[in-house]
């Protein structure tokens, strides 16, 4: 089986102390550190996404400007480009990723499915042009990248395995609800706590 691994958003500002700080974000970072020492080589390609969003306007209303964010669909203002939030966590060995996307440039994206590669590759292309049939994801947030992420990949017609003990979400509830929604789709959890 051609498998591909996602790590999806782990970044300064979605790890503790961060302008979106998840809990056990830190975390996070780590645990999929030690998963890389063991199990990198199983994977075709291990592509890790980050926000990357610009700094001189909302990002399509995605930034909340003109009021408390509601952290659903407005946020505080995070991962701006070429900041210190917007780069990976240090606990995050980044040596054994081969491919970097970013995404939400001027605009919410929340799928890794709608960044491109340093190369200007979307993730589409990459993922048949290396003819992955099965995709492992990780990172932050269960409840908004994760989710959107591997709904999107399952979709491509792919097997998709959520490891749930590498990932962090924004609230509880709307991660429980995640994990429910996923699962609904088809997409394995390992380990399955639901
Ligand atoms: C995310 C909220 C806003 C995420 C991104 O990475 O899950 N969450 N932007």
């Amino acid at each position: 089986m051609v498998s591909a691994l996602f790590i999806i958003d782990v970044q300064n500002d979605f790890t503790e102390g961060g302008a979106l700080g998840v809990a056990g974000g830190a975390a996070v970072a780590a645990d999929i550190t030690n998963f890389l020492w063991a199990n990198a080589e199983h994977y075709c390609v291990i592509v890790a996404s980050r926000d990357w969003h610009d700094a001189d306007n909302d990002n399509g209303g995605h930034f909340a400007t003109d009021a408390e964010p509601n952290f659903v669909d407005t946020w505080p203002v995070h991962c701006v480009a070429d900041t210190f939030g917007a780069e990976y966590h240090p606990g995050l060995n980044t040596q054994q990723i081969g491919t970097h996307v970013r995404k939400g440039q001027g605009a919410p994206a929340y799928s890794i499915f709608e960044g491109t590669t340093d190369d200007g590759e979307t993730v589409r292309a990459l993922l048949d042009r290396l003819e992955v049939e099965h995709i492992d994801i990780a990172g932050i947030a269960t409840d908004y990248c994760i989710l959107a992420s591997a709904m999107d990949a399952v979709g491509t017609g792919r097997t998709v395995t959520v490891l749930s003990d590498l990932i962090a979400g924004v609230a509880p509830e709307s991660s429980a609800e995640a994990l429910v929604t996923m699962k609904d789709a088809g997409i394995t959890l390992v380990p399955d706590s639901q």
